[in-house]
């Protein structure tokens, strides 16, 4: 064990719960939290309580939040690595379709809790000289149609995690932000809504990226030697390319 402790919000599914069993494999703490508690609790069950820490709630709701950093045991209270991963998209329509209630979970959660959460535990991030990644995406890169606010977010998470690294300088914290395209995890199922189908159909045949690939990519970042920091990390699977500008013709 090195001691070291990583607070991976999104713990419950997909990357970040591949993350979390990535550190623990490698020796570190886990602070674990998301809105399914049972999928937590499994964690905990798994790897006992000494080594990982749970909380459930919504990372939307900052009191919760609050509540959540100020009841951290002390023995996971120095936090080195925050992964900032939990996230979601909703819906593909074009934006002039789009249901705006979505748009707004979207910008709640990709954006306003990454940002909240960020801001509460940068004190201990820059007192441990620690390092924060941030999960965007392709789409902060590449529009797509229907990608608009989700795109819209990463992009922000993306310029954020610039942002921070300049800010940041001299306190020998870094700041990561890693782009992922296609990855097979439960993010089609939740962008339409729980249509099995559809996740099936997105997937098949193109070898997406799994989320152990990922975890493992985040557990590279995470242990370079200390005076390294990648600053934007883009990941497609071999099978994922960019697609050309489109012209419209009356
Ligand atoms: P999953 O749907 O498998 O996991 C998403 C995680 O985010 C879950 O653990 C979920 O936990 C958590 N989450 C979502 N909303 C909330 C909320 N309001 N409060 C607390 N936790 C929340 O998808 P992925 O693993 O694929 O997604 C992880 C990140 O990766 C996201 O930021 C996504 O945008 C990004 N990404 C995904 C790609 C892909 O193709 N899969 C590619 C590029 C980026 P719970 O539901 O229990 O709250
Ligand atoms: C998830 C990847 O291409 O579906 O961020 O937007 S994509």
């Amino acid at each position: 064990m090195n001691g070291k402790i990583a607070w991976i919000t999104g713990a419950t599914s997909g990357f970040g719960a591949a993350a979390a069993e990535r550190f623990l494999a490698g020796g570190w703490r886990v602070i674990a939290t998301g809105r399914r508690a049972e999928r937590l609790r499994r964690l905990v069950d798994a790897h006992g309580a000494e080594r990982v820490h749970t909380a459930a709630f919504d990372i939307r709701d900052e009191a919760a939040l609050r509540v959540a950093i100020d009841s951290l045991p002390p023995a996971f209270a120095g936090i080195d690595l925050l992964i900032n991963n939990a996230g979601l998209a909703l819906g593909t329509a074009p934006a002039q379709e789009a249901d705006l209630a979505q748009w707004k979970q979207m910008i709640d959660t990709n954006v306003t809790a990454l940002v909240t959460i960020t801001r509460l535990l940068l004190p201990t991030l820059i007192e441990r000289r620690g390092a924060i990644i941030n999960i965007s995406s392709i789409a902060a890169t590449y529009p797509y149609r229907g990608g608009n606010v989700y795109g819209a977010t990463k992009a922000f998470v993306t310029q954020f995690s610039r942002g921070l690294r300049t800010d940041l300088h001299g306190t020998g914290v870094r700041v990561t932000a890693v782009e992922p395209g296609m990855a097979e995890t439960e993010f089609t199922l939740v962008r339409t809504g729980g249509d099995r189908a559809a996740s099936d159909q997105l997937y098949a045949g193109a070898h997406p990226i799994t989320a152990a690939d990922l975890a493992e990519t985040l557990w590279w970042i995470a242990n370079l030697p200390p005076h390294l920091n990648v600053n934007r990390f883009e990941l497609m699977p071999v099978s994922q390319s960019a697609a050309g500008l489109q012209v419209y013709r009356d």
